[in-house]
């Protein structure tokens, strides 16, 4: 009993994107909020762009600016061979020592924007040539990314990581129809991510689990908070934190796809990383009035980077969700995969409840 990788993987891939900017590049379309709508599925996806250089050793990053109360783009260039000293191996970040010898992030690599993908089968998908929502000076100026899509009545509401050079947030924004945006604000102050949202009231209030980042102590864990409006979020309390053993989850973990309601529970597919940034999903079964009580989990992954397209990419290893389907009984699990292409994997929902056990 395992998951089922599409044949068609990958889905989408950077050749599949169009840039936003003659100027750019595509690095990545990856981590995707899932959503119904009419008779189409939607991937509301990450799409990640840098300039383009000729030159291997430059670095040139797009970030968004006000100037004179208009947003535009700017862009921050490195040299390897003439900036020093700064760390350049970490794909995703360039890093510098801060005071007292501090590892710090100095900027990201690129700039991400979220951009639709339709689809009738679920497997082909076409993706939009303009990005669908960009990412503004006053709140993500270095970029939107990892969108969540929490479907509440006719509303869907999509939560991202709102990343500025003070920290990373996560905002929510809400829609009807895919093609009108409204902006809510930030939802949870620096430093927090990977935010799922409940796809309905619990016990008359909003639930999420949210993942705040520790400085001093402690690893990145998830978090379960309520709300009564989607905005104002509190009570919190701890849902799980990494794992102390030497194993998959010893890094730091963080929601993945937003819970999706079965007879037996919430079906929670979330992603842990290990000390060497192997990114996996795990499983939880959550009780249906108290979210916060598990019913089972799985002690091993339910999905590892296998291929070599979950191995091999923009940053290999990784296979993480924002969003999962559940059609005709089964799990369709869209995913990232290496941080650069979107792919599919299934299960029934008779396998999870027997791994589960329940
Ligand atoms: C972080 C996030 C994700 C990314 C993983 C793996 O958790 O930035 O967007 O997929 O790292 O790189």
């Amino acid at each position: 009993m395992s998951v089922k990788r599409c044949e068609y993987n990958p889905l989408l891939t950077p050749a599949d994107v169009k840039p936003s900017d003659p100027r750019f590049k595509v690095d990545g379309v990856f981590n995707c909020g899932v959503a119904e709508y009419r008779d189409e599925i939607i991937l509301l996806c990450r799409v990640a762009e840098s300039v383009k250089q000729e030159d291997p050793n430059k670095i040139e990053i797009p970030i968004v600016v006000n100037e004179n109360g208009q947003d535009k783009i700017d862009t921050v260039i490195y040299d390897k061979n003439v900036q020093t000293e700064y760390i350049y191996s970490d794909s995703r970040s360039v890093f510098k020592l801060g005071p007292g010898g501090k590892k710090m992030t100095a900027n990201l690599t690129s700039l991400s924007h979220l951009r639709t993908a339709r689809s009738r089968d679920g497997i082909h998908f076409e993706i939009d040539d303009k990005p669908s929502i960009m990412p503004i000076a006053c709140e993500e100026s270095w970029g939107m990314e990892d969108p969540r899509i929490t479907q509440i009545g006719d509303v869907y509401y999509i939560n991202y990581s709102a990343v500025t050079e003070n920290g990373v947030c996560v905002s929510l924004i809400k829609t009807t129809d895919f093609e009108t945006y409204e902006r809510m604000g930030i939802i949870f102050g620096p430093e927090n991510k990977d935010v799922t949202i409940f796809p309905e009231k619990i016990g008359g209030e909003y639930v999420a689990f949210n993942r705040p980042v520790p400085f001093g102590i402690g690893t990145p864990s998830i978090w379960i908070a309520k709300s009564p409006d989607l905005i104002h979020w509190g009570d919190q309390k701890l849902f799980l934190a990494a794992s102390k053993e030497d194993r998959w989850d010893n890094g730091r973990v963080g929601g993945g796809a937003v819970p999706i309601r079965t007879e037996k529970g919430w079906l929670v597919v979330y992603h842990a990383a290990d000390a060497n940034d192997r990114y996996c999903l795990g499983l939880y079964l959550l009780d249906l009035a108290h979210p916060e009580k598990v019913i089972a989990s799985l002690d091993m992954p339910l999905m590892e980077p296998e291929t070599e397209y979950e191995k091999e990419g923009f940053f290999g290893n990784v296979v993480f969700t924002c969003g999962a389907l559940l059609k005709n009984e089964n799990l369709l699990i869209y995913y990232g995969a290496a941080d650069d292409k979107i792919c599919r994997a299934d299960i029934s929902l008779e396998d999870i409840f027997e791994m589960l056990g329940v």
